[in-house]
């Protein structure tokens, strides 16, 4: 049986190197993201290599999901891949001083989003079972808080418990779940954080060797293509020139 991979967010960054690896493996692919012009770009690119469907769609519409959903042909019918990847942060600013339209697009994004795809496309994974896989984008801001995280990295706890639950949840199916956790990664991501801002972009990864999309892209198929009675719970992925600070301390001033 051919193999197949739904993948959220496929105009940039991870979801696009994802998209080139896998289609470079030669499995067939659902693409989604909301900016039309790259995704069908994209989508003739890899149509050279393999079956693509695009799927223009915001995640957090959950009727124009289902109907995108509905609309994938018979090809489809069984999922052996769903990477749950739209995400996105918006800006850094203490909670104090956060906006709530920002922190709503970040809850109804990485949350909401993701939990409408998994639903809706769980019956598909089952459907092929042992071996089929989903493989949710988490991140180190879900496990270490660090100032300016707030709402973005609560969003990322839950996207690390709602794995693990559905790991429970889907004991007998063959459906193995992961948490990918990556840290500081070189993708547009900072640009959607930092409202355009190309000079905080650059400040962001100077000298720091980052983690590239393509490292993630490998990461995932190597996560995707484990034996089948295999199941990585959570990944934590740094560039090696990334680590911990020091608690802060507060000090009153004499
Ligand atoms: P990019 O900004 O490059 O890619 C984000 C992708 O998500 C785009 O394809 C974008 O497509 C899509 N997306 C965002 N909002 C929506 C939406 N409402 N509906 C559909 N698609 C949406 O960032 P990354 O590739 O770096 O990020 C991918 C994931 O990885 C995110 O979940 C992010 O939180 C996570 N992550 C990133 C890290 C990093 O340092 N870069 C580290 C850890 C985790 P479009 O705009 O076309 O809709
Ligand atoms: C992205 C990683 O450290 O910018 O999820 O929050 S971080």
């Amino acid at each position: 049986m051919d193999s197949t991979i739904f993948i959220t967010g496929a105009t940039s960054g991870f979801g696009e190197a994802t998209a080139r690896r896998f289609a470079a493996a030669g499995w067939k692919l659902a693409i989604t993201g909301r900016r039309e012009d790259r995704l069908e770009r994209l989508a003739d690119e890899l149509s050279k290599q393999t079956e693509v469907v695009p799927l223009t769609v915001d995640v957090r519409d959950r009727e124009a999901m289902a109907a995108a959903i509905e609309s994938l042909p018979p090809s489809f019918g069984q999922l052996r891949a769903l990477v749950n990847n739209a995400g996105l942060a918006l800006g850094i600013e203490p909670a104090q001083a956060c906006s709530l339209d920002q922190w709503d697009t970040m809850i109804d994004t990485n949350v909401k989003g993701l939990v409408y795809c998994t639903r809706m496309l769980l019956p598909r994974l089952i459907a092929h079972g042992a071996g089929a896989g989903i493989v949710n984008i988490g991140s180190v801001a879900g496990r270490w808080p660090y100032p300016g995280a707030n709402v973005y990295g609560a969003t990322k706890a839950f996207v690390r418990q709602f794995s693990l639950n559905l790991r429970c949840d889907l004991e007998g199916t063959g459906v193995r779940v992961t948490d990918l956790e990556p840290g500081l990664c070189e993708s547009e991501f900072s640009l959607v954080r930092f409202g355009g801002d190309q000079a905080r972009y650059d400040a962001t990864y100077a000298g720091a060797n980052p983690v590239q999309p393509e490292d993630i892209a490998e990461t995932i198929h190597w996560l995707l293509n484990m034996p089948a009675h295999l199941n990585v719970n959570m990944l934590e992925l740094m560039p090696v020139s990334q680590a911990w600070s020091g608690f802060s301390i507060h000090r009153k001033q004499d």
